[in-house]
């Protein structure tokens, strides 16, 4: 047997494992990634998550554990807590939820009994799977209603939640989604889930870190319980969160612990523990300001060459382009667009006629360019890049002509976390 001190570095161990990560490491480096729920958590971030505290269990919460050896967890897990609760201004936070899909189960499990009726905004006009659509446990296990986008406007008809919910008078009442441009008006649906004594979920996974740095409104004081994951414009590592008032704090921790969960992952609690004091920051609250500002300008210079925005533009990090005018299906485009350089994906537009495998539109947002320190005036390059992708999809040569010069454009523009 090997001796147990023999512990050499990854690229040791396993050079395999260790040369597709540096691989990915690269290509992180060497693409425009537009992906619009995804990042670069920052080095500090990382080195919290790939620690020590991988090997700890401590399921309970701090003071209340079931193991013991929990010196050091404990404060960790209070600090990523009260710097959430102090980011956010709420009074609850439950770090535990490992994404964002178990947080909003831990929801519907302090709240509902199997067969109660839930309603969010359906998956194909920009909602999330967990917010009641069919092929999830949520559409599964609870009767669930969808309210939709205007055919004209791609805006989220407000009179139809209103009617859907006096019809329906759902227990939870979702708003919140991962394909929709537009800002949502918290206290509109706060006014509805009063009037059918709805619990109001506010998802903001997406838009969470555009929440902290004053580039969205904020739903504290309007929805009764925030949900989040931590790694999209939040810049934190994989996790999820759960934020409310004293009032549901006991509902929603027992529902996570023992509800949901098993022993809590206290590296990437850590990891929010930090992000979250990075969040805090002047320079953050500058970077959520940037990631709109960058979405916008990219949507002016998208529009200006002819692509057709849904909703017609953006208020937050993302951008839904419908592809029919330019006759090329959103995973076609996708394709030709990752081997030029520039990572987003294929994505459903609202009354879409293809179906979701195939669909018509791409999704991109700006929350991972920005980290890197783009800004406006790029912007027109980026769209440049994207409409030579698109009209040369077929052109091996021209999509490897495109790649090279965003490539050269990033190596200026040094990536979070990938630094060394
Ligand atoms: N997978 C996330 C997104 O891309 O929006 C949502 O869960």
């Amino acid at each position: 047997m090997t001796h147990p001190l023999h512990d050499p570095p990854l690229s040791e161990s396993d050079p395999v494992i260790a040369s597709l990560i540096r691989s990915e490491d690269e290509r992180q480096r060497d693409k425009l990634r537009m992906i619009p729920s995804e990042n670069y958590a920052s080095r500090a971030v990382q080195e919290a998550c790939g620690s020590s505290l991988n090997n700890k269990y401590s399921e309970g919460y701090p003071r209340k554990r079931y193991y013991e050896g929990q010196q050091f967890i404990d404060p960790i897990e209070e600090a990523a807590r009260d710097r959430i609760k102090a980011l956010f201004g709420v009074e609850h936070a439950n770090v535990q939820p490992y994404s964002g899909s178990p947080a909003n189960l831990a929801v519907y499990f302090a709240f509902c009994k199997p067969g109660d009726t839930v309603m969010g905004l359906g998956l194909p006009h920009g909602g999330h799977l967990t917010h009641g659509w069919s092929v999830s446990i949520t559409g599964s296990y609870f009767k669930s209603v969808a309210y939709s986008v205007r055919r004209d406007d791609h805006r989220i008809d407000m009179e139809e939640v209103a009617r859907l919910a006096q019809q329906h008078r759902p227990r939870l009442l979702f708003c919140g989604g991962t394909a929709y441009p537009r800002s949502w008006d918290f206290a509109a649906f706060a006014a509805i889930a009063k009037d059918v004594g709805a619990i109001l979920v506010a998802d903001i996974a997406h838009i969470s870190g555009l929440v902290v740095g004053g580039a969205h409104p904020s739903p504290v004081g309007h929805a009764d319980i925030i949900t989040s994951t931590t790694h999209k414009t939040l810049r934190g590592p994989r996790g999820g969160m759960i934020l409310c008032g004293a009032a549901h704090a006991a509902a929603i921790d027992k529902a996570v612990f023992p509800g949901l969960q098993g022993g809590p992952h206290e590296g990437n609690i850590a990891g929010i523990a930090v992000a979250a004091k990075e969040a805090a920051t002047e320079g953050f609250r500058a970077y959520a300001h940037q990631v709109v500002a960058n979405a916008k300008a990219l949507a002016a210079a998208m529009t200006d060459r002819g692509y057709s925005l849904v909703s017609g533009g953006t208020d937050n990090h993302l951008l839904l382009v419908d592809l029919t005018a330019q006759n090329i299906s959103g995973k076609k485009a996708a394709k030709a667009l990752d081997l030029a350089g520039i990572e987003l994906n294929y994505n459903s537009v609202p009354y879409d006629p293809r179906k979701p495998f195939d669909p018509s539109g791409v999704r991109l947002g700006t929350p991972a360019l920005t980290s890197r320190g783009l800004d406006e005036k790029h912007m027109e390059m980026v769209a440049g890049w994207f409409d030579r992708a698109v009209k040369g999809a077929e052109d091996e040569s021209a999509l490897a002509a495109v790649a090279a010069e965003v490539k050269r454009l990033l190596a200026d523009y040094p990536a979070p976390g990938l630094l060394t």
